[in-house]
Parts: C-alpha cells; structure tokens; sequence
C-alpha cells in the first residue's frame, strides 16, 4: 500500500552525525548568538581551563583532548549563550495568561532572563524586584511557616556541587529532609538498586575501560541524542571490532551507523561506520525479560558442564547465587520471549557472545529506569556482570548513563531526602547544628505534599519541575496550591507561570559565565558520570550586570532566612575555595579536594566495586532475583499497547529547542505517536490518523492526548511520543515501589481513531 504523504514526516536515510550534525550547529549557533563568538566559546568547552559542558555527563579523556565535536553539545552552550533577553520590558509587555498560552519552545526561546522578578498579581505581569528585598521576602514567607517541613527544596541536576552543598545545608539548618531532585524522575532506580547489589549507587566504569572491553550491551538509552561524546567511544569500539548489542524498541539512527564529524575520512567520502553489531527491538518494558533470557542460556551452559562462569569470583564476592539461578531455571523461556518479544535463539546468540567476552561492559539509561520495575531491571544488569566478574578488572563493569551534567555529583554533597547519620554527625562538627532525622520528601511525595496543601514554599535551584513531572494536570494544580514558588533559572519556563500567591524568579549566572565574587573570580565543580570531580570555570561576559552566581543566591536567601545561623555565609561564597573545604570535611571521600581539583582533569571518587570491595550489608555483591517477567501481569493481552515518552534531538528535557527530531524523520512538529505498521493494521488505524491515547492503568483516571500516529521501526506492542506532552498520561503515583521514579516509559495505553 502507498503510504499517506504526512506533513513534516520523511524517511532519514543518512547516519547520524556527519554532514548533518555540522549543518545542525551552525544552524543552532547562528540562530543563537553572534556567530563570531562562537568558534572561540566552542573550543573552551571541556577544556582544562574552560567550562564543562552544561550538555551531558559523559567524561572527556582527561579533559585535556582536542575540541569533540558535538552537535548537542552546541546546542547546550549556544542556548545558554544567546544573544537573546527576557528583559523587565518583556514581562511588563505580557501578562502571566498571555504567556501561558505560549509552547514550551516560545517560552524558553525568548532568552536569558536579566532580572529578579516578582509577581504581580494586580497586573498579572512579573515586576522587578531589588535582590535584597527578594532575600527579605523569601526569608519571611520561609519563617512564617509553622513547620519546615511545609516547605520543599528542588534541585536539578545542572547545579554545581558548590551550590547544591549550599542548597543542603541552608534547608537542613532551616530544619527539613526536604529535597525533591530530578533524579528522583531519572536514575533513582539506579541509586537505589546498585547499592542494594554492587554498594555504590554509581557506574564503576571508566573512560579507559571501553579501550579494553570486549563487549558492549547497550540498552535503553539513546546517545546518538542524549550522550552524543558518548558515540566517539562507541564509534572507536564498533572499528575495534567489539561487538555492541542494542536493546531498544525503536531503531535509533545513531545505535545504527554513525559518522564520525572528527573522521576526515569518513567526512570526505560520505561513508560510516556501523555501531551495533545486532539490534534487538525488545517490547517497551521487557528488559528484565531480555536480561532473564541472557542469563538463563548462560546457566544452561553452565548446567551443562561448560566452563562459563567466574565461579571464583561468584564463590569469594557474591551473595545469593543458587536462589538466583534457580529462579532463572523455573522461568520458562515461553514467558521470556512473550514479556521481551525476542526470539529464545536471538538471546542465546548474546549469551555466546557474553560467555566468550572476557571485558562486557553494560550501559543503560532511561529505556531501564523509568519503568515500574526500574529498581529490579537495574538489579538484573547488574547481576548479569556478576555471572563473570565483570567488576574491579580492566574493561568491565556497569555504565549508567546520567542525566544532567552533575546529577551524579549533587547526590554526593548530599541533596537527598534520606537522613544519613555519617553525614549529619559531619555536619555537626563543621557547621555546629544537626538536621533533622525525619524522611523527607522526593519529587513524587513533594507534588503530593503541593497537590494535598500541605507543602506551601517551593524554592528551585534550577529545572522546570512541575513540566517534568507525571500527571500535568495535577502538577500544575500542586504549583497553584503554593503560597511561595522561588525559581533559581537562567530561562522563562512554565513552572513561572502556574502562580499560586507569590512567585519569584532568581536569574542565575550560567555556567559559561564568569563568576566573580569578592576575591576574584570562582570555579564551581562537577561530577560526571564515571565519578571524575574536576573544575569548570566560566569565561563569557554574564548576559546581564544584574545575575548573581547560584552559591550567592543560595546565601543570601539563607542569611534572610535564618538571622542566626550558624553557617559564615559570606565568607564561603567570598572564596569557592572554602566552601569545597567544608564539603571535605562532611564527605571525606573529597580528601585534599582544592588540591586536587587542580590538577588537570581532575580526581576520580572511590568506587569499591572497582576495587572488589562491596558496601553492602553482607560485604558481599548480592545476586538479586527478580521474580516474574511482565510489569503488569493484569494487563497482558488486551488491546492494551505500551507507551513510552521519548526525547527528540531537538530537546534537552522541558527545554524544546528547535521542532525537529532529524534522525526519527520528523520535522517540524512534535503531536505525533509513533506506531508499528503491525499495530496500525491491528488498530483499524492508516499512517497519518489522528488518534486520542487513552491512559488504560487500572484503577486510575483514563485521561487522553491527541497525536498524529505514525509508522516508525518500533516494536509491536510498544509505542513511543514525547516527553513532556504525554506527560499528562502517567499518574503521580504510577511509579517503581521500591525507587519512587515515575513510570514515564511504561504507559499502558487504548488508542482511538477521531474520525
Ligand atoms: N541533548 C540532550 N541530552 C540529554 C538530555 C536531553 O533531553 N537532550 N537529557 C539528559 C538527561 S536528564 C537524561 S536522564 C539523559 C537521558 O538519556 P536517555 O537515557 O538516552 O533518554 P531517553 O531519550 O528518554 O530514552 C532513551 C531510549 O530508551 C528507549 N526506550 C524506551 N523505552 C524502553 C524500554 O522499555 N526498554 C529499552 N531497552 N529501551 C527503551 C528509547 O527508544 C530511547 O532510545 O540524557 C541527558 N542528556
Ligand atoms: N514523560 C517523561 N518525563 C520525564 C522524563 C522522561 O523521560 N519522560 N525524564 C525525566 C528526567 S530524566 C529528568 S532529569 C527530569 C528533568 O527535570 P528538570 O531538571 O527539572 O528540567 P529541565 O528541563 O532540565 O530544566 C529546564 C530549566 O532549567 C533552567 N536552567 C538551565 N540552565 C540552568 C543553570 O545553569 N542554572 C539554573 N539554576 N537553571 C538552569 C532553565 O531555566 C530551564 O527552563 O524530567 C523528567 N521527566
Ligand atoms: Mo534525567
């Protein structure tokens, strides 16, 4: 049948990267500041002595290699460095309602915002507001409250570990666990499964690694957008000749062929490089399934007589290894291919190849943890390395692939709603106070807090929480609740606009700013995604005379707040230098930290795992059997499809840079549902319908979007549409159990034709 001609859908044949990518800078950069100083501002880009890229937190080699080229990476840095503002002009021009009716995209693209604001409501516009009168207001409406624990601390994860030091210790002195963070929507189920397994909440991978590494598993996440530096490692390996098995529901480009921008052969002969060496399409939440299958083959082969095990490694370092496999000989291989829509005989070719690697490193992001079985997908990769010691030697172990650029180092000073009594003995010693022993809040327990009326402050520092997260509805009507929303951000964005009260905008430097305090001029720190700590220091001109750095912010609302705190504010964001050297003294782990951040590229924090050491209650790795395959039995074989939200290449999170997501073949538009040719036949549904999805979770609310379906490579049973508009479908508390991370990526879901 001759398919429908849709508007702003074509096939996109080219690899990812190459010409393309070079076409998308310039087009990012030109669109976004003067072209002139962009080459310049580029190259400072993870450069010893520049800033770290606000992009991703995949690691440079030793931060000291040539320039990498990265088309997303641009984008990040341009769309921070634009020439564009949101002046107090601009807000005086529109009214609150009028700029709610404006896209994500409009919102943001108007700029940097160059005041702090505050809002009006007898005009519905923002006004400026002077610093110290934003502090008082803050710090009043803070006091008034008649339990710390109405009010919520949100941390996204582009905060340098200074500012979210600060961020810990004022709400913590101020008296709650209260820490919401987007890594509660992200890798928490990272954080809270590694631990439980291997000791550390962390990958134990390292750059050098993949040079040594024999095989690659790469599930569920999409690098050629999300990691693009990460396709330079991947790119070198696929030429080595590692195999790379991918696990993903939709063909992506990149995890096909990719051309290398730095490759001047490749360049110049139009040519690429294939990257995995075979695709499974597993079922949108059929991962666990996937892992069981692999490891149930291994066993057989095992069983079998055949030498293909660490048993060494199993008998000195591991916890529950006959429990483990014998659940795996109880799964019957029909259940497996069912949950995973793979093939018995596709698995057991990966097993082969995983049995003859000496070196697998597995990798993983969102695909894995944003399911309700997030906790025990994460737990299931990790249990596969065990099988053959896959930890603590060269060129094995395990590779999340983090979020924000420091997400992984905001966890380590400390912004987390679980007490830790190590840390707050620290505390005590090094600022004289105690915080409270009490759980916080997460992300999903804090919007329930806002929905419930029972949180009333929200302070920010950073992100876009109410768009990120489940149940817009809902999450929108939270914002309403609060008697005080406070957003430290560079960029307009709608969690501004849902007011309750009173709502102030902080503008923040970025980090491609230079950061100038009393004694001169600042370098923030971060962590990336393989536990290097090095410094990133701003060089631009700040977009606006009036922006302060997140540290100053961060102070000047906790000396309003608390008249008689114990903490020298001024004097630690006087000098950076003295607030890394009280984190040394609460986390021991950054011993000689102003040292050593200045050694060129850094330090990297101890990981046991990589040692052989395991934090876990037994001192031993634990093989962790996850009992059952589907995520949600009660729903298998009904119409029911799964739906899970996607980033296009165009997005970073809730920022919607540009409409396009070049390498699905979508241009100019974001409405669309993609969906399998088999399950536009067995719908009744033609490419290009326009289709209402119908939330189909028992039990809850059936809520709907409309989107244009269309035909993409996705696997039966799965369907995909972006984040954030399909955010409305996922329930607040449709979630993992045990991690708290929203279910974003497993969305069973009726499709209807509107006629
Ligand atoms: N340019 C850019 N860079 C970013 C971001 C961005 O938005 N834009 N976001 C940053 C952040 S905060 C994060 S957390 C990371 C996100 O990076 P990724 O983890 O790559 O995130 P996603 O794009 O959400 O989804 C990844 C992939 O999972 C696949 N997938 C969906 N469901 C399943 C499933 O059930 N199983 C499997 N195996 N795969 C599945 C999708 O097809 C997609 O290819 O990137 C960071 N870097
Ligand atoms: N359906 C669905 N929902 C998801 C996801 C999904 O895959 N599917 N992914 C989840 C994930 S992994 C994450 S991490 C969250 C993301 O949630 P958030 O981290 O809250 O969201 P962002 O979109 O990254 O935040 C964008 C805002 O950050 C501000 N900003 C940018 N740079 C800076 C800076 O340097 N400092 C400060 N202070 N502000 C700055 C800008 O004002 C911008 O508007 O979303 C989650 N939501
Ligand atoms: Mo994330």
């Amino acid at each position: 049948m001759e398919k429908r001609n849709i508007p702003g859908v074509h096939r996109y044949d080219a690899p990812a990267g190459g010409w393309g990518a070079l076409r998308a800078t310039a087009k990012a950069v030109a669109e976004q500041m003067h072209v002139a100083e962009a080459p310049l501002l580029l190259l400072r880009t993870n450069k010893p002595d520049g800033f770290d890229c606000p992009g991703c937190a995949w690691p440079d080699k030793e931060h000291t290699s040539t320039f990498q080229f990265c088309e997303n990476g641009a984008k990040a840095v341009t769309w921070e460095a634009t020439k564009k503002r949101v002046t107090p002009e601009f807000f005086a021009e529109h009214t609150v309602a009028e700029l709610l009716q404006q896209s994500d995209y409009e919102l943001e693209n108007h700029g940097r915002i160059t005041h702090p604001m505050a809002y009006d409501p007898a005009s519905d516009t923002y006004k400026p507001v002077e610093w110290d009168d934003a502090f008082a207001r803050i710090g009043e409406v803070l006091r008034g409250l008649p339990d710390p624990d109405m009010a919520e601390f949100y941390t996204s994860g582009r905060a340098s570990n200074e500012a979210a030091f600060l961020f810990n210790i004022f709400a913590r002195e101020f008296g709650t666990n209260n820490f919401p963070d987007c890594s509660n929507m992200c890798h928490e189920a990272t954080s809270v499964g590694l631990p439980q397994a291997i000791g550390i909440g962390k990958g134990t991978v390292s750059l050098e690694d993949f040079d040594h590494c024999d095989l690659i598993i790469a599930m569920g996440h999409n690098p050629g957008t999300n990691h693009p530096r990460m396709m330079g490692t991947l790119h070198e390996c696929a030429r080595r000749g590692v195999p790379i098995f991918v696990f993903n529901p939709l063909r992506e480009r990149a995890l096909e062929r990719f051309a290398d921008p730095q490759n001047p052969i490749e360049m110049a002969s139009f040519s690429a490089t294939p990257i995995a060496s075979t695709y499974h399409q597993v079922k949108v939440g059929g991962d666990a399934a996937a892992l069981k299958g692999i490891m149930k083959a291994v066993i057989a082969r095992a069983d079998a007589g055949e030498n293909v095990l660490d048993r060494d490694f199993i008998a000195a370092h591991t916890n529950g290894f006959d429990a483990f496999t014998e659940d795996l000989r109880q799964t019957p291989w029909a259940a497996i291919e069912a949950a995973s829509g793979l093939a018995r005989g596709a698995l057991e070719v990966v097993a082969d190849a995983y049995v003859r690697s000496n070196a697998t490193i597995v990798s993983y992001g969102m695909g894995v943890t944003q399911h309700e079985k997030g906790t025990q997908n994460v737990q299931q990769i990790a249990a596969l390395l065990l099988l053959r010691g896959n930890y603590g030697k060269p060129g094995a172990g395990i590779c999340p692939l983090r979020g924000h650029s420091n997400v992984q180092g905001n966890r380590t000073v400390g912004i987390t709603e679980k007490p830790d009594p190590l840390m707050f003995a620290n505390v005590e010693r090094a600022f004289g106070f105690r915080p409270p022993s009490n759980h916080g809040h997460d992300a999903v327990k804090a919007m329930q807090a806002m929905v419930d009326g029972k949180a009333k402050v929200l302070v920010c520092l950073g992100g876009n929480f109410s768009v990120a997260m489940p149940d817009a509805d809902l999450s929108y009507q939270g914002m309403r609740n609060l008697d005080l929303a406070v957003h430290l951000n560079t960029k307009l964005n709608r969690s501004h606009l849902l007011i309750g009260k009173e709502a102030i905008i902080l503008p923040v430097l970025g980090r491609t700013e230079r950061d100038v305090q009393v004694t001169g001029a600042q370098s923030i720190t971060v962590e990336d995604s393989m536990s290097m700590v090095h410094a990133s220091r701003g060089k631009l001109e700040p977009a606006s005379e009036h922006l302060r750095s997140e540290p100053a912010i961060i102070a000047g609302i906790a000396m309003a707040t608390l008249p008689a705190s114990k903490v020298d504010w001024q004097g630690l964001i006087a000098d950076y230098d003295r607030i890394r050297d009280k984190i040394e003294a609460v986390y021991p782990d950054f011993r000689d930290y102003n040292t050593r951040i200045r050694h060129p590229g850094g330090f990297r924090l101890p990981l046991g795992p990589t040692e052989r050491v395991w934090h876990t209650k037994s001192g031993k790795a634990e093989f962790i059997p996850f009992a059952g395959l589907e995520e949600d039995p009660m729903l298998a074989g009904t119409d029911v499809l799964k739906l899970t939200t996607l980033r296009s290449h165009d997005q970073y999170n809730t920022t919607v840079y540009g409409l396009d997501d070049r390498y699905r073949g979508v241009f100019g538009r974001r409405d669309v549902l993609f969906i399998s040719e088999r399950d536009l036949a067995a719908q009744n549904l033609e490419h290009g319908d326009l289709v209402e999805i119908i939330s189909a979770i028992p039990g809850q609310e059936h809520k709907r979007i409309r989107l244009t379906a269309i035909a993409h490579d996705i696997a039966p049973g799965s369907i995909g549409a972006y984040y954030p508009e399909a955010n409305n479908l996922c329930p607040l508390t449709y979630q993992d159990p045990q991690s708290g991370t929203p279910s974003y990526k497993s969305l069973p879901v009726r499709l209807r034709k509107i006629a």
